[in-house]
This record gives structure tokens, sequence and C-alpha cells, in this order.
């Protein structure tokens, strides 16, 4: 079973096998989460980007690139719903975390640190993204063991853990 924490911090600078990144269609950079990993990671993942993915991504579809400079091998990305501009169908969102995890076993990362994906630039209500990423990681079938879920300010990591906490009660995961 995954064991599912909660992090205050910046996801560019996680331990961890695998980092995930909220990306966009096109594949090829943004802001946000995007931004810093391609910063942090440099332009290997760029290259890597524009090679294996030279018609970008499906929303809720993932696929991996290298981490490049980053301390993670691998960066799995993934394009969450656009809640701003109207995508509203949730199966789009908890499929980029059950999407991002089949990737993570198909290159046998056994540690994955998720951001919370739609839940900046694409404006999906907090809550409700806190609520499918914890139900969705907890509840895959997965051979990653460790998974963090990464919040960037204090007030989100404490409601990140408070729903951890209610998962791991109803014996689904998460400690
Ligand atoms: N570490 C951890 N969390 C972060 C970091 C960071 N370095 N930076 C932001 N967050 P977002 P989205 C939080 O906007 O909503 C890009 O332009 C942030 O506070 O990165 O899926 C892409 O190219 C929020 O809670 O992703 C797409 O066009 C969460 O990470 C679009 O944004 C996700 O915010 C994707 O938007």
């Amino acid at each position: 079973m995954v064991t599912l924490t909660a992090v205050h911090g910046d996801i560019t600078t996680q331990q961890v096998d695998a980092i995930v990144n909220a990306a966009n269609n096109a594949m090829r950079g943004g802001g946000g989460v995007d931004g810093a990993i391609h910063r942090v990671g440099g332009p290997a993942v760029l290259e890597d980007c524009i090679v294996r993915f030279p018609d970008g991504l499906a929303t809720g579809d993932a696929g991996w690139t290298t981490g490049g400079d980053l301390p993670s091998r691998w960066v799995i990305h993934t394009v969450g719903p656009n809640h701003a501009a109207g995508q509203r169908d949730r199966s789009l969102l908890t499929s980029c975390y059950r999407r991002s995890l089949e990737v993570a076993d198909e290159v046998g990362a056994r540690s994955v640190a998720f951001p919370l994906i739609s839940a900046g630039i694409y404006g999906w209500p907090k809550d409700d993204a806190i609520a499918a990423a914890v139900e969705t990681i907890a509840g895959a079938a997965t051979r990653v063991e460790q998974v963090r879920i990464v919040a960037f300010d204090e007030a989100t990591f404490e409601q990140v853990r408070e729903q951890i906490a209610c998962a791991a009660e109803a014996g689904v995961g998460g400690q």
C-alpha cells in the first residue's frame, strides 16, 4: 500500500525518484510548477519533451521525461483540466493521478512527489483538488511505495495533512 505524506515546500527540491509536473497540452513549458521544473531541470527536460511528445499530451494523460538537473531522475508530466476555462470533468483530474502512477510503475519509480494538479493557474477549487489527489492516490493499485503531496504554502499544507489523516482513519492509506 502507498504511504502518503504531506510536505510543505518546493517540488523541485524533493529527493524522490520522480516528481510530477502540472503541464499543459502543448508540453513546452509554462508558469507555476511547470516553469519551476523547467528552470531547475534545465534544457534537457524541454529537449526530451520535444522528442517524446511531438504532438503534446491529452488532458488527463501522463508521460515521462528525464529530470535533467533536478534531484529526481524522472519528471512525470500530466495535464490537468482547466477549470477556469470551463473544463469541469472531475474524472480528468483523477485520471492525472492514476496515469502518473502508472507511468511511475513503467519506469520503476518507487517514490513520487505530486503538486496539487489544476489547483493553481487552472483554478480547480482547492478543497476538491486536495480530495481528488488524496482519494485517488490512496486507492491506486501501484508499486510506488512513497508518495508526497507537496504544498507550496502553509495553509494548503495543513489542509492536505488533514485530508490525508481523514483518509488514513477511513483505512485507505496515508500516515
Ligand atoms: N512547488 C510546489 N507547488 C507549487 C510550486 C512549486 N514550485 N509552484 C506552484 N505550486 P500550477 P495548474 C502550486 O499553476 O493549476 C502552467 O502554466 C500552486 O500553488 O502550477 O495545473 C502550465 O504550463 C498550486 O497549488 O498548475 C499550465 O499551463 C499547484 O502547485 C498551467 O500552469 C498547481 O499550480 C497548469 O495549471
